[in-house]
């Protein structure tokens, strides 16, 4: 199949456009505008694939959407590119709006007319909203609580209009919280493990007692690639990982890993809105043939392996964009920690 796939630069995207080429045989042109998340690095060694082509661009970009989608012959459409991060769209709404909603109507619009035979929106559990118990299934109500929620929900409800009204070809997945190599380190388990490698503080949100359904990426990629052939049109499919774990629990473990002293961990504020809980019913997913493969606590190795062992991918990183962001977000927040205790005890 001739695939186009959006933010194949970043996290999530740049595993899936490996496996699509090389794994599975796909031609894929990666769309990607290379925001900070985005890395040229994280595809680099598919530069020069016969079966891969790299541009450089904005899925809002109406124009260069349609002679992308006509040139290379696009038959599926895989749109991963987003604004992702919860504690960036409390800052700066707009821009989550721009691209997970506004963006991803264009991206729709052009694929519609071009005649594009499957098109997979890439969402999340998130625009379910917190649940504190039970799991979310696929016809639930969606409830978002944070910009980026909101937003990556105005992009699940317009694709699933292109159904409704088009008949347009089009499903969305929702995944759980994804971690493995290549993640951007604002996100949680890469900063715990970089701040944590470098004997920094782990700013713990709160109680540290949120609960997250942590998906390995490898899975999530997989899941995506089944759903774009084998979906059904119209149809949304949760896909989660079942490795459900309170966020204490989690750093801990990332600590234990490192050898680093549970001392690390500070509880900070809180972050506004802070859902509590995800938790995905995947049965219809399963029914597909997906499952996750890879165990919680061997990913969770790899990963922090990856992680020790790729300083030259996250210490530029660091030291970029990110330091600006790392104080803004967290410098306040560690001064003061929480009134109650601002350490785990070691
Ligand atoms: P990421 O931030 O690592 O990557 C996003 C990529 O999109 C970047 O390469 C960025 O440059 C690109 N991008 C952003 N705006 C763009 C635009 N307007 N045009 C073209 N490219 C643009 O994020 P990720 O974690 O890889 O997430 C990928 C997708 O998966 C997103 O849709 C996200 O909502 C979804 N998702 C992520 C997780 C997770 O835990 N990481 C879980 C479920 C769903
Ligand atoms: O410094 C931190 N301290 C902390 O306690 C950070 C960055 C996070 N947390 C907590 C907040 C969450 O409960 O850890 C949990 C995970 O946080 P994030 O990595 O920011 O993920 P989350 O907000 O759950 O959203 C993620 O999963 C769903 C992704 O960022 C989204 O793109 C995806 O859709």
């Amino acid at each position: 199949m001739n695939i186009l796939v959006t933010g194949g630069a970043g996290f999530i995207g740049s595993h899936l456009v490996r496996r699509l080429v090389v794994q599975s045989g796909h031609y894929v042109v990666n769309l990607d505008a290379l925001k900070y998340s985005g890395n040229r690095a994280n595809t680099q060694d598919l530069d020069g694939h016969a079966r891969y082509r790299f541009v450089h661009g904005d899925i809002a970009d109406q124009p260069l959407v349609h002679s992308l989608l006509q040139e290379h012959e696009i038959e599926g459409v895989i749109n991963a590119a987003a604004e992702t991060h919860v504690d960036r769209s409390i800052v700066d709404p707009g821009s989550f709006a721009k691209t997970d909603v506004v963006g991803t109507g264009i991206l729709l619009e052009e694929a519609r007319r071009a005649r594009v035979k499957r098109f997979l929106q890439v969402s999340t559990d998130e625009v379910y909203g917190s649940v504190e118990a039970g799991m979310s299934r696929e016809e639930d109500v969606l409830a978002p609580r944070s910009p980026y929620s909101a937003s990556k929900a105005g992009g699940d409800l317009l694709t699933l209009s292109y159904w409704t009204t088009y008949r347009f070809p089009v499903m969305v997945s929702r995944g759980s919280n994804t971690y493995g190599p290549n993640q951007y380190p604002e996100k949680f388990i890469p900063l715990f493990v970089t701040n944590a490698l470098d004997d920094q503080p782990l700013p713990l949100y709160g109680d540290g007692r949120q609960r997250r359904d942590w998906l390995a990426v490898e899975d999530h990629c997989a899941a995506i690639e089944r759903i774009l052939l084998n979906g059904e049109p119209g149809e949304v499919y949760n896909v989660g990982g079942g490795n459900e774990r309170e966020n204490i629990a989690v750093a801990e473990r990332l600590l234990a890993l490192l050898g680093k002293p549970k001392s690390l961990v500070r509880l900070v504020e809180d972050r506004p809105g802070h859902d509590r809980r995800y938790a995905v019913d995947c049965r219809k997913i399963n029914r597909m043939g997906w499952q996750p493969t890879v165990s919680f606590d061997a990913g969770l190795k790899a990963t922090v392996d990856w992680y020790r062992q790729n300083e030259s991918w996250w210490r530029p990183i660091k030291s970029g964009e990110f330091r600006a962001y790392y104080e803004a977000m967290y410098a306040q927040r560690l001064k003061e920690g929480l009134s109650a205790s601002s350490s785990c005890g070691s």
